[in-house]
């Protein structure tokens, strides 16, 4: 009995699995209840009492080694084999999806370059402004309607706080502040109390321009407007003004590019007519110059503003305000490619 007793010592010590059902079966093989070492303990209980103190001793030592040995062969799988598991440093990294500018901010950028080019700068303000900055200092009547709670959102406590309905705050801000010449355009977000809808929206998107310096005339504002067009919308594209009204400029006019889609030959875009209305412009009143400290005896100037969204529906034919705001990335995504 001794020797089969070191015979399967030294066989356990050498025991060894690749795989965790092979540990099992090891188990199984050496300590279930018909396993090797329990019928080492069966034949135990036969054996001449005089021999059990010592057989007794060797055989606890075997069934401690055996436990051990297989516990050992086991763990070792529960701890490196799970971690393991489905992990390839070979495989190629997870990317993660870039994403896109959104189409307001594509057009923006674009009309901003164009304007650059012809040495205009940048200039931000506040979206929460003043009557003076907004309408006092623009030549608003004090019975003009954009100064009624209907087209403007007011603070209810305090009508002297409300949100910008135009980025001309900007230039009064700027005009104010430096001499001329002055010569920027002022991207931002402006707000009317617009009911929602497919053509409006409550909150949108606005550049305008204003250049100030001596004996600057309104064929300087033509030249500059048919340059931005072109730039714009292509070569090709040919621009007219209309004879229009704006309580800030004198004569005012709207501005009509030759429509972009058609070439001007008709189509639903310019509703048959060649043309598509992209914004307002006009030389500064001099009412408007004096207003922020500028002498207009000295200097003159033309001022132009246009609503970016208008024009980013134009260009890319779409028929719905609302998508700029609502964020859906299957309308987004279709910017990708579209530029900075
Ligand atoms: C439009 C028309 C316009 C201006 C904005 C302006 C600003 C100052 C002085 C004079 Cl500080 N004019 N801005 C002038 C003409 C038209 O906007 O349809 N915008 C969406």
């Amino acid at each position: 009995m001794l020797d089969k007793i070191n015979q399967l010592v030294e066989e356990i010590k050498s025991l060894a699995a690749s795989s965790a059902e092979e540990a099992e079966q090891l188990r199984i093989k050496y300590l279930s209840k018909k396993g090797l070492v329990s019928q080492l303990f069966d034949e135990f209980k036969t054996i001449p009492n005089e021999q059990k103190r010592e057989v007794g001793q060797v055989l606890n030592v075997l069934k401690t080694q055996a436990l051990d040995k297989i516990n050992e062969i086991k763990e070792g799988f529960s701890a490196s084999g799970q971690s393991d598991v489905g992990l390839d440093l070979t495989l190629p990294g997870s990317s993660f999806e870039l994403g896109s500018r959104h189409p307001l901010s594509i057009v923006k950028n674009e009309i901003v370059d164009i304007f650059s080019r012809l040495g205009f700068t940048v200039a931000d303000g506040p979206e929460i402004e003043d009557d003076h900055h907004v309408f006092e200092a623009l030549n608003f009547p004090p019975e003009h309607p954009a100064r009624d709670m209907q087209d403007t959102f007011f603070i209810a406590t305090n009508p002297d706080v409300l949100l910008r309905t135009h980025t001309s705050s900007v230039q009064v801000r700027v005009m104010e502040k430096q001499k001329p010449p002055i010569r920027a355009i002022f991207p931002g977000r402006v707000f009317r109390n617009e009911a929602i809808s497919a053509r409006a929206h409550c909150i949108f998107h606005q550049v305008e321009g204003l250049y100030i310096d001596k004996n600057v005339s309104f064929a300087d504002l033509k030249q500059t407007l048919l340059y931005f067009s072109k730039e714009l919308f292509g070569a090709d594209t040919k621009i007219r003004l209309r004879p229009s009204y704006f309580p800030f400029t004198e004569p005012s006019a709207e501005m009509d590019i030759s429509c972009s889609l058609c070439g001007g030959k008709g189509c639903n875009v310019c509703k048959y007519t060649g043309w598509v209305e992209i914004l307002g412009c006009g030389m500064v009143d001099p009412a408007v110059l004096e207003a922020s400290g500028i002498d207009s005896n000295e200097y003159t100037g033309f001022a132009f503003g246009m609503g970016i969204e208008r024009i980013t529906m134009l260009k890319y034919q779409i028929k719905d305000i609302r998508l700029f705001f609502e964020n859906d990335k299957r309308f987004l995504d279709q910017f990708k490619s579209a530029g900075q």
